[in-house]
């Protein structure tokens, strides 16, 4: 018998959950991670906390509908916005509100999106983005039309695509990671492993070691970050897409996070998650490291973090009073969005709902 294939899966972690770094400052530099672009990713995460923190207040007083947070996954979500390039096309889950405001997504739009409003998903800035895909790992496969499209033109465009560990049991998940292989399309795979799939543990979602390992028998290739470490994400995201871009091929990563809140605002995990597992996810969060890190290097101040927060709650409260001063739309809208022309069917529908007015 002879081998003939072999792989290995690496972790990469630089910033630990002590906040002790494990990277010399030349590497740090040469990543483009001098003090003032950490401090921005710090802005950012503590940004994205205060607006997560508002949407889950919103829902609970019946201004918003269900919603899903993004408590925990703040490094890996704004690492991915903030090393994509503007050309580049981002294919949501439903937990990536994070990355979406870093590609220019506005508050006043998320909250209008999960206010019910679909005017929301028509992005003002990053037009060629795709809206929220709630379907688990649909979005797989729409990345593999977006990247194909971009070789067809010969365009240095990179697709990025954001999938759970539950997704990654999905059908439409691994046909992706096939395509991605075979035509070796300029795409990032990027699942976030928080744990979770709604109440189904990581360790009864697959039997594989790893869930980077399932991109390798796509021919894609695959490693595993520590995806609360915002040194890791930055380096090993921007390296990816560096990559996909210069014709290099598709990569998948691997985030190892933890969702720290509940599935959706519908959903209550102190029924099925043991609060030591939480607790102890708690000590690795990552912002929380991130200040811990500028704190000890003399880059933050506990004055510096009150104003950054004060900052950051101001804005989010101007997009909740835009939010709430929007008129809702006409009930009809929602008939007229999916067809160029409306089928009978929508028809009739409308007409009921014109005369039930
Ligand atoms: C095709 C499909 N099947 C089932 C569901 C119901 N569902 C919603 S979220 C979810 C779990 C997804 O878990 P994961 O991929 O780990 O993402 P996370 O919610 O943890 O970010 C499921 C099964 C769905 N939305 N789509
Ligand atoms: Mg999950």
């Amino acid at each position: 018998m002879i081998t003939v294939a072999k792989f290995s899966i690496n972790f990469s972690q630089y910033l630990d959950a002590d906040s002790n770094l494990h990277l010399d400052n030349q590497a740090l530099t040469q990543a483009g991670l001098d003090p003032a672009r950490l401090l921005d990713y710090y802005q950012a995460m503590l940004l994205v906390r205060s607006y997560d923190t508002k949407a889950i207040a919103l829902q609970r007083t019946g201004r918003i509908g269900t919603y899903p947070s993004c408590l925990g996954q703040e490094a890996i979500s704004t690492a991915i916005g903030k090393t994509m390039q503007a050309c580049d096309v981002f294919l949501p889950g439903y937990r990536d509100a994070a990355t979406l405001l870093m590609r220019g997504t506005t508050m006043h739009e998320l909250f209008l999106y999960w206010g019910g409003d679909e005017r929301g998903m028509d992005f003002s800035h990053n037009k060629e983005d795709l809206p929220y895909n709630v379907p688990i790992a649909s979005q797989c496969c729409h990345s593999i039309g977006v990247a194909y499209a971009f070789k067809l033109r010969k365009q240095p465009r990179v697709a990025v695509v954001v999938c759970g560990d539950g997704g990654t049991s999905e059908g439409d998940f691994y046909e992706a990671l096939n395509a991605a292989g075979t035509w070796q399309l300029p795409i990032v795979f990027v699942v976030i492993n928080n744990q979770w799939a709604i109440s189904v543990p990581r360790a009864k979602q697959s039997y594989c070691q790893t869930l980077a390992q399932k991109g390798i028998a796509g021919g894609v290739a695959s490693e595993q970050i520590d995806g609360n470490d915002t040194i890791a994400c930055h380096i090993h995201l921007q390296r990816a897409i560096d990559n996909a871009r210069k014709g290099n091929g598709p990569s998948l990563i691997e985030a190892i996070s933890y969702r720290l809140g509940d599935h959706t605002t519908a959903d209550d995990a102190s029924r099925y998650r043991d609060q030591e597992e939480l607790a102890n996810a708690w000590k690795k969060e990552p912002l929380v490291r991130l200040e811990k890190y500028l704190l000890k290097r003399g880059d933050l101040t506990d004055a510096k973090i009150e104003t950054f927060k004060q900052q950051a709650n101001a804005q989010v409260k101007q997009s909740v009073e835009s939010y709430l001063a929007t008129p809702a739309q006409d009930k009809s809208a929602m008939f007229e969005y999916m067809y160029e022309t409306m089928p009978d069917a929508l028809k009739e529908q409308l007409d009921q709902l014109n005369q039930n007015k």
